[in-house]
């Protein structure tokens, strides 16, 4: 069973990585207007997987015994910018889950609670991967400015990106 101090981090990573697909949802849209159909694509697939992680959490609370809590989901941002802004705005917002991931690391070594330890271990290494994919991106569009030609380049790359569903004990 989880401690108390457990049980709550980890319902409010639940509502963080809820926030995550919702903001890239928004995101997804808003390339869509753009006529982004790549960029559009890219950032659904990452809602998708972010909707996986607060899943993954949400089970791990229950096998461990604990009350999944839900609380209110904020509203995302609407006013995103050029592809560069947006990429920069998701690198920052993905450099606060980091942050927030590495305090439920720090709390489970407080609370002596190895087994969460090692189940949070899946999300640091995921938050190091999502910060370099983000990365990618926005030093592509750094060397290659924003001009129609590279953006239509760069779209077709990112229409590429395929969804494997993440769960939790696969
Ligand atoms: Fe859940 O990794 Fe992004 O936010």
């Amino acid at each position: 069973m989880i401690s108390e101090k457990i049980e709550n981090i980890l319902n409010e990573q639940i509502n963080k990585e809820f926030y995550s697909a919702y903001l890239y949802l928004a995101i997804s849209g808003y390339f869509d207007e753009m006529g982004l159909k790549g960029f559009s694509h890219w950032t659904r697939v990452q809602a998708k997987e972010e909707m996986d992680h607060g899943m993954i959490l949400f089970d791990y609370i229950i096998e461990r015994q604990g009350k999944v809590n839900l609380k209110q989901i904020e509203m995302p941002d609407t006013d995103f910018g050029t592809p560069l802004d947006v990429f920069k705005k998701i690198y920052a917002h993905e450099k606060y889950v980091t942050d927030s991931i590495n305090c439920v690391a720090n709390m489970t070594d407080e609370e002596c609670d190895l087994a969460t330890r090692h189940f949070i271990n899946w999300y640091i290494s995921e938050q190091v991967e999502e910060e370099a994919n983000v990365d990618d991106i926005i030093k592509k569009l750094e060397m290659f400015g924003e001009e129609k030609s590279i953006l239509y380049h760069l779209d077709k790359e990112l229409k590429e990106r395929s969804y494997k569903p993440h769960t939790y004990n696969s």
